[in-house]
């Protein structure tokens, strides 16, 4: 890691979806001891406590687009993205806790605000590309790679008062496996790179992961990791709410978090979609403190 500072921030989000208990994923990750963990690898550790989210006990729909909790996604992530603004200019690492996917909005939002040619590695079994219409379902969680291509409701595009956040040709997907039709064909027209489960079997977590640091640093100045947990295999990482079997395994992603930290190439990050009401006695609270651990340097031996 190139800052020896880490902010840890905390998002309680749970209205980009609608199955419960994903707004306490911070506190899983918290309880699995993230912060201990950062101290003991050298780190000076703020946790900046959670951003505030709506409380929100019944979908509302957007009487236009459907898109359900619209108001409220907006709101706590035009927060985050001024929290993460601030971490950075404080020459902070910003960690952020999820919470689900839709908070990569408010991240990206900060992030992309201290760098031009932001890189994004989208660590997912999901490509987070829909828009309200191509969506199945209405859930921002499954469109923020496309909001922050500046595609999308303006109320989303627009957090952080500028658009687009990134560009398609800086951005890496490694574990998709589950993509809508309206997202394969975004995926073309754009170009954006994607490495399929096809292609980490084929070639290994390995290649792939040397392949994607290489790609990114030829382009890049700095690069954000938004890694969703449901990218790894449900077996391994059971409390998400969109699982997909057949995923990356709890190993190679190790290695995956081992190969960035070599590389020296991200400068921040977010750990999205742990949901303990869905989790078997917070193993996959436990594995997001595993990989934040590699990816902030620990090491075997
Ligand atoms: N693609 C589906 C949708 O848009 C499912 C998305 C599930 N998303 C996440 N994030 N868990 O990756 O609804
Ligand atoms: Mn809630
Ligand atoms: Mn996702
Ligand atoms: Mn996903």
């Amino acid at each position: 890691m190139k800052r020896k500072s880490v902010s840890i921030i905390g998002v309680p989000m749970d209205l980009g979806q609608t199955r419960r208990g994903v707004d306490m994923g911070p506190s899983a990750i918290r309880y699995a001891g993230v912060k201990e963990c950062l101290v003991k690898l050298g780190y000076s550790v703020y946790d900046e406590g959670n951003i505030k989210v709506e409380i929100q006990e019944r979908t509302i729909l957007d009487q236009k687009t459907s898109l359900k909790n619209l108001t409220a996604v907006a709101e706590g992530n035009e927060r985050l993205a001024h929290k993460v603004e601030e971490v950075i200019s404080q020459r902070r690492f910003p960690l952020v806790l999820g919470g689900d996917h839709s908070i990569a909005i408010g991240t990206l939002a900060g992030v992309a605000k201290h760098s031009q040619n932001l890189g994004v590695i989208w660590y997912d079994a999901h490509g987070d590309l829909n828009t309200a219409e191509t969506s199945p379902s209405g859930n921002i969680h499954g469109m923020p790679l496309a909001v922050s291509l500046g595609i999308g409701h303006p109320a989303l595009t627009n957090i952080g008062g500028y658009a687009p956040k990134i560009k398609p040709e800086n951005i890496v997907i490694i574990g998709a496996r589950d993509l809508d039709t309206g997202e394969r064909k975004l995926i073309k027209e754009k170009g954006i790179k994607v490495y399929t489960m096809h292609e980490i079997d084929r070639i290994g977590m390995t290649n792939v992961m040397k392949e994607t640091i290489d790609y990114l640093k030829e382009r890049t100045e700095h690069v954000h990791l938004s890694l969703d947990m449901d990218g790894l295999d449900p077996t391994e990482a059971p409390g998400v709410g969109t699982p997909v079997a057949g995923g990356i395994s709890y190993r190679e992603s190790h290695l995956a978090m081992e190969m960035l930290e070599e590389s020296k190439l991200i400068t921040s990050a977010e750990f999205v979609e742990v949901n303990p009401i869905l989790d078997e006695k917070n193993k996959t609270g436990a594995a997001a403190v595993a990989l934040i651990s590699s990816l902030f340097g620990e090491k075997l031996l």
